[in-house]
This record gives structure tokens, C-alpha cells and sequence, in this order.
């Protein structure tokens, strides 16, 4: 049974998360900023689901975070670092600075301070995994990606840089880019609470949906400890990536 902290548990992958990995017998700390939904969590899945409300871009409360968990839930021997968040997907120059602002503090300087965090007790210990959520966003531009894609651009490649400073230490990092999945709340989101709008995303496809993210996590967390997975691209069949783009006199 491993000890597994989830950041945005309230919605989506997270909370498909917290499912599969009680439904697998480990224990989950379920956190993010909807209290209301935490507590539902916590009734659904009971005493192996412990639920602490937190805001990652709250660095206080990042910082002293292990500090207010019980004793015994302060090993955390699984990271998912997958609260994250797209705002807006108009063109760069039209785009919200506040939006891209947000994005980063969550996205980006959310991640590494939660990382930041919880990595020593894995050093430590010398044992623990972390599962980075990033995207096709940061491998594949495209319009309206700005801020987003950067921001899991950098999640990518602090994964695979972690990995050089964790060579020969048995901690593992992968980083997870999904391409298009139904299914949370993303492009709600995205579109400023317009479910409309964020419906005709998937209008007419078989997109991924979060349990497929939650097996595709499951399986890097029962994959033996000398196995690290760098980076999984995953697509549903209906998806895929090109052409160049090319503007023509
Ligand atoms: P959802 O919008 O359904 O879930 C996002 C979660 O992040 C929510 O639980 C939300 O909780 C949490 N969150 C947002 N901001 C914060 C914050 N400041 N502090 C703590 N938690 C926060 O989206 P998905 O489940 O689809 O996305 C999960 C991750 O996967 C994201 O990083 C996203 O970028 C990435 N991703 C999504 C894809 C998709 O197509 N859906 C594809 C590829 C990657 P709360 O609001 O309660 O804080
Ligand atoms: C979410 C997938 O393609 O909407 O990261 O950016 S996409």
C-alpha cells in the first residue's frame, strides 16, 4: 500500500485518481481548493482517503503542508502533480494577462513548489515516484496554446530534468501528456464556466476520458522499481497531430 498525494483531487483526472488508487489499496491524500468537493470524496471512498484542502499557489501553505497532515500520512511515496488549468484560447495579443499569469502560478510555480516540498522525505527515504501532468499542449503548438503550452512545455522538461538530478536514487518521474480527454472540467474551464462552448471540444469525437489517465497512472505506480517511464504521449484514435500550417500568397 502506497501513500499517494494528489493535487486537484476535486475534478477530473484527480479525482479519477483517487479512485483507481484507493481501488488498488493505496491510501490517497485528496487536495485542492473545493472544500465541498473534498468532503464528498472523502465520503465516497472513506478512511483510505484523507482530504486537506490546498491552493498550490498558496506557497505558504505548499511550504508547510506536510507539517499538517497526521503523523502517520507524512510519507507520501507518490506525488501526481496534476492541478493545472488552461484560460482563454483566443490569440496572444488579445489574451488576458491575468489569465496567463494564473497559468503559470498554477501550472508551473504551483508544480515545482509542491515538488520542492515533498522531494527531500523521497530523498530521504530514497524511495518515491512523481507523476507530472503535462500535454500534448507542450510538445504540439497551436493557436490559442500560448501560455498553456509553454507552461507544460516547462512541466516536460523539469520532469526530464529531475530525472538528472535523481539518477541512481530510487525515485522515479514521468510525465504524463494526454492529448484531447472529456470528461473534466478542463475546457469549462478554459472557457470561463461556458458549457457550451467547452461541449463542442469534444462534439463528434471518442476522446480519452480521466479513467484512461487513471490506468495509464496505475500502471507507472505498479511498475517495478527499476523501470522509470521519462514521458507517455497518449492520443485517443481520433486525434492526431499536423499538418505545418502554411500561409499562402
Ligand atoms: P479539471 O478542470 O477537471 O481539474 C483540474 C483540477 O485542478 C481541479 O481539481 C481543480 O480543483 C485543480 N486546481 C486548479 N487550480 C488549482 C489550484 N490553484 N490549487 C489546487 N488545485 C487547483 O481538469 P483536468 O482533470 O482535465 O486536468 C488535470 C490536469 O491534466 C491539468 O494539469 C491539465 O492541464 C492536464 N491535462 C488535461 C487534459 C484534458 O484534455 N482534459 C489533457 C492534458 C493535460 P479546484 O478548482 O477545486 O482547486
Ligand atoms: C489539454 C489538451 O490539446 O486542449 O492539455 O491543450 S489540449
Amino acid at each position: 500500500m502506497k501513500t499517494i498525494l494528489v493535487t486537484g483531487a476535486t475534478a477530473g483526472f484527480g479525482a479519477a485518481f483517487a479512485r483507481r488508487f484507493v481501488k488498488d489499496g493505496h491510501r490517497v491524500i485528496a487536495t485542492g481548493r473545493r472544500v465541498e468537493r473534498l468532503a464528498a470524496l472523502a465520503e465516497e471512498l472513506g478512511d483510505r482517503l484523507l482530504a486537506v484542502p490546498l491552493d498550490v499557489t498558496d506557497k505558504a501553505a505548499v511550504a508547510g503542508f506536510l507539517g499538517t497532515l497526521p503523523a502517520d500520512w507524512r510519507r507520501i511515496d507518490v506525488l501526481v502533480n496534476n492541478a493545472g488549468l488552461a484560460l482563454g484560447l483566443g490569440p496572444a495579443w488579445e489574451a488576458d494577462l491575468a489569465d496567463w499569469d494564473t497559468m503559470v502560478a498554477t501550472n508551473v510555480t504551483g508544480l515545482i513548489h509542491v515538488t520542492r516540498a515533498i522531494l527531500p522525505g523521497m530523498v530521504e527515504r530514497n524511495d518515491g515516484i512523481i507523476l507530472n501532468l503535462g500535454s500534448v499542449a507542450g510538445v504540439y503548438p497551436y493557436p490559442g496554446g500560448h501560455v498553456y503550452g509553454g507552461s507544460k512545455a516547462f512541466v516536460q522538461q523539469f520532469s526530464l530534468n529531475l530525472r538528472a538530478d535523481l539518477v541512481g536514487k530510487n525515485i522515479r518521474v514521468t510525465d504524463i501528456e494526454p492529448g484531447m480527454v472529456s470528461g473534466s472540467e478542463f475546457s469549462k474551464v478554459r472557457f470561463g464556466g461556458d458549457e457550451s462552448k467547452a461541449a463542442a471540444v469534444y462534439a463528434g469525437t471518442h476522446s480519452l476520458n480521466p479513467e484512461d489517465i487513471a490506468e495509464t497512472a496505475a500502471w507507472l505506480v505498479s511498475l517495478p522499481a527499476h523501470v522509470n517511464i521519462n514521458r507517455i504521449e497518449m492520443m485517443p484514435t481520433c486525434q492526431a497531430n499536423g499538418p505545418f500550417a502554411v500561409k499562402r500568397e
